[in-house]
Order: structure tokens, then sequence, then C-alpha cells
């Protein structure tokens, strides 16, 4: 017992010595949990978002990232963030469009098909998206897009009949929809699981952008890339309620400018990562190109049901974000 007693004692006394005195009375350590693998442009900004984060509060908070699912894989990120497992982290809204089909806002076909138009979409949605996730015990930090979606497969296609019983990768609602109505099979995958997935043949297709084809080098298994642009998914790093409210003024503040100038590097850092990625594609062997007219004619009536199925879930909400949108 007096052991143990000593023992805690020099604990106690290295801790006073090592971490330094802040107003908050303490460094908060935090957790940062996000899916994509470590060399993804958008786990680079999040580790340069966290040292900023460190530098702007004087060490106050000091953020790990953990990328690649190693903490919390993709799907369970956001309820890790609710509950305050951690008080941070990155996560695919769309994924969670069960909860709320705004978090879908992202992935209907067509609706936002670059850069701008996507910009903008999100600028719509985003007083929504953040009363939702104020009611989660959320409070939305940062969003920044992924390159435009399009299509893999381990051969040539040219029509939705070409796509017949393929095992198709999804990573939310929205894609295994696609599947469905392409008359594909859905599978839901984890990024950071998909070069497994095509090389043991769980998985022959995906939609997703040249960026997660070209960090999972896909080529190893699958020979063609279809430039479709079907839309842009988010990546949206969020913050516990509880956890937020323990931060000073001061601090909110540092962390905010820190959130602004990451979503603003990584937006940069996508649309460069688009051309050199799909030149990565083609590097590794794949065919890439734009999809044929007769298939791109097939995935937008495909992509009309879609919008008018999403229209429908998401009620009023939905309507309003995409008048928001269209004006
Ligand atoms: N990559 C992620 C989501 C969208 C994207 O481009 C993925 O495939 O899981």
């Amino acid at each position: 017992m007096k052991k143990l007693t000593s023992l805690m004692m020099a604990t106690a006394l290295t801790a006073s010595v090592v971490a330094p005195a802040f107003a908050d009375g303490h460094a908060q350590k935090w957790d940062m949990p996000m899916a994509y693998s470590a060399s993804n442009f958008h786990s680079e900004n999040g580790v340069k978002f966290a040292d900023c984060v460190r530098e702007g509060t004087g060490g106050a908070i000091d953020i790990t990232v953990h990328p690649g699912g190693s903490l919390f894989k993709g799907a369970d990120i956001k309820r890790a963030i609710q509950t305050g497992q951690v008080p941070i982290g990155e996560r695919l809204l769309s994924g969670h469009q069960n909860e709320n089909a705004v978090f879908g806002f992202d992935s209907v076909p067509f609706l936002a098909t670059s850069f701008d138009a996507s910009g903008k979409l999100f600028e719509a949605a985003k007083p929504k998206l953040e009363e939702i996730l104020a009611d989660q015990n959320l409070t939305l930090l940062y969003s920044v897009p992924w390159p435009p979606q399009g299509l893999y497969f381990n051969k040539e296609v040219n029509s939705v009949a070409d796509m017949e019983g393929i095992k198709f990768r999804s990573y939310n609602n929205a894609t295994a929809r696609l599947a469905e109505l392409t008359g594909m099979l859905p599978v839901t995958i984890e990024a950071a699981e998909i070069s497994q997935a095509f090389a043991t043949g769980v998985a022959e297709s995906m939609i997703s952008s040249g960026a997660t084809g070209y960090d999972r080098k896909v080529w190893e298994s699958l020979s063609h890339f279809y430039e479709v642009d079907a839309w842009l998914p988010y990546n949206h790093v969020m913050v516990n309620n509880d956890a937020w409210a323990d931060v000073s003024d001061e601090n909110k503040a540092a962390v905010q400018a820190c959130a602004d100038t990451a979503a603003a590097a990584g937006l940069e850092a996508s649309k460069a990562y688009t051309q050199f990625t799909l030149d990565g594609l083609k590097a590794g062997g794949m065919t890439v190109g734009r999809a044929g007219d007769g298939l791109v004619e097939e995935l937008k009536e495909i992509g009309a049901t879609m919008t008018a199925e999403w229209l429908q879930a998401a009620g009023d909400d939905g309507a309003a974000i995409v008048d928001a949108f269209n004006n």
C-alpha cells in the first residue's frame, strides 16, 4: 500500500511538472479518428489541422490523428464522437442517410457535378446540416469534398446492361441504391479494405474518386475507370459538444481559424488530386476516360429516379436545400 501511494505521488508529481498550466487548467489530449489512409489528402490535411490547433492554442489542445480506420472504422466514427468516446473525428456523413436524408445531400446523382457546384450545394445545405448535428451533440468544424465520383470495373462497360450481376462495393446509401438500380449486387466495404476486397473478388466494381482508387492501388485488380462526375461527397470533421463546451472562447476561435484554413487547403488539395490521381491510375495500367454517351444517358435516368427518391425522403428540408442551391 505504501509502495502504491508513493508511486501515485511520484506520478502526480511528474504530471504536474510535465503538463504546463493553461487557462483551461490542463492540456487536452484529443484523439481524432479518420477512416481513410494516412497518405490520403483528407488525412494529411487532418494532420496539418492538428498541428495548427496545437500551435494556435499554445499546446492546450493536442490532437492526435488516427487515420485508416485504426481507432474506429468509418461507420463507427460518428457515434464515437456523439457519445464522447472521442472528442473529435472525421466522417463521410452521407454514410448516415438512414438517420436523416439531409446527410445524403452530397450524393444525389448529377445534382452538383463540379467543385464549384458542389461548394454551392454545401453552402445551401450547411445551416440545416448544422442544426441536425447540434441535436446529435455535434458541432461541424470543417468539410472537404472528394474529387468527382466515377465508375471502376474489371472489364469494359458501355451500358447498364453490361453491369448486370457485378459485385459492387458501396460506401453509403446512395451507392448501394445505384447498384440496385443498375442490376449490380451491392456489398458495403470501407475504403481501408477495398484493395483486399478487389484482390479476392468480394467486389469487382465501385463508384469513387480517382483519389481512392489511386490510394488503394486498385489497378492491381481493376482495369477501367469511367469519368462520370456523378457527385462530390464530403468528409466532415466534427467535435463533441460537451468537449467543445470545455474549450475557452479564445481557444475556440483558434480552433475555428485552423478549421477554416483546413477547409480551404482541403478543397485545393482535392482539386489538385483529381487529375494527378487519374494520371496515376493510367500509369498503373488502367484505361481511364469519360463514360460513353449511351452509358451516361442511362445513368442520368437512374440519377433522376434517385433524385426523386432523395427529395421524397428529405421532404421540406431537401426542397429548401435544392431551392437555395438553384438560386
Ligand atoms: N472515396 C471514399 C468516399 C468517396 C471517395 O471518393 C470511398 O470510396 O470510400
